[in-house]
């Protein structure tokens, strides 16, 4: 269909961009890292947003090819920022069902480190749990392999999939990514709360970090600072930019 062949153009061109949005410690006000974010414009220069041209890419594969190019520049970047900020900046990258069930997935992330010289420690990997909940015991020895590479593991969106708590115990991840629709009203909503107290207590528990997604307002940080959760992520910090608008936000915040 017509988005799939627009979408083999863009990438054959090179239209394909991505942002980054800054991870921070709300506490301290350390850069903890920042997660890479797709984008498209059409040769008209309207955008066209991942929620719409991500499931399309999904159906039609494409996703391999543009999921590649973005796990590679997003090394290349991270190496950049490496070689030109004081400290090193460690990079995100959202990774689909798709990629992450190929057979070569793995030699994939190897061969983007290998090219970049980027160190794995400064590479995460997002997954979501619904990509690990088909095949839960091969998504486990997967994630170990990449752990053992020394990358990062998050998962993303955490609560809105239907893992089980027993999944968590699983999979080898470092990070829960606290989805934002629990952060959205944890300002006013008492269950909103609960369920975000309950996963910093499994974090706690399980040594798994624990970062808040979507955070916009002053009151969302003063809450969740509260709750124990000091990783945080959202407009209220900073949208997702450029990479160069990126370095110079990095560097005048020192
Ligand atoms: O940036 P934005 O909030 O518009 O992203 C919308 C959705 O697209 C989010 O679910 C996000 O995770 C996803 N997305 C953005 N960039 C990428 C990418 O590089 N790969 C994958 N698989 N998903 C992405
Ligand atoms: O699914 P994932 O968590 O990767 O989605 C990230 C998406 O969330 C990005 O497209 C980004 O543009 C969006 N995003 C980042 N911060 C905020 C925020 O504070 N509020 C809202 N509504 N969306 C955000
Ligand atoms: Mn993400
Ligand atoms: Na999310």
């Amino acid at each position: 269909h017509r988005l799939v062949t627009q979408l083999r153009a863009a990438l054959a061109q090179g239209a394909f961009t991505l942002h980054y949005q800054p991870k921070v410690n709300a506490v301290t006000g350390a850069l903890m890292g920042v997660e890479a974010l797709l984008r498209w414009a059409l040769p008209d220069g309207t955008p066209v947003s991942p929620a719409e041209f991500i499931p399309a890419a999904e159906e039609s594969g494409l996703i391999l090819p543009l999921g590649q190019w973005v796990l590679e520049q997003a090394c290349l970047q991270a190496r950049a920022w490496q070689a030109a900020l004081p400290e090193a900046v460690p990079v995100a990258v959202n990774i689909s069902a798709l990629q992450f069930a190929q057979p070569e997935f793995v030699s994939r992330v190897r061969g983007a480190l290998a090219m970049s010289g980027l160190a794995p420690a400064l590479l995460e990997l997002e997954i979501t749990e619904s990509l690990l909940a088909p095949h839960p015991e091969a998504a486990r020895e997967r994630l170990q392999v990449l752990r053992d590479l020394g990358v990062r593991l998050s998962i993303d969106d955490f609560g809105t999939g239907f893992s089980s708590l027993s999944y968590l115990k699983l999979f080898p991840v470092h990070t829960l990514k606290i989805d934002r629709a629990f952060v959205r009203d944890v300002a006013t909503d008492r269950n909103d709360v609960a369920i975000v107290e309950a996963v910093i207590g499994i974090g706690q528990a399980m040594n798994l970090e624990v970062l808040a997604e979507g955070v916009e307002t002053p009151r969302q940080v003063e809450v969740l600072t509260r709750l124990g959760c000091a990783a945080m992520q959202g407009y209220h910090f900073a949208r997702p930019m450029p990479a160069d608008e990126m370095t110079d936000w990095i560097r005048r915040r020192g």
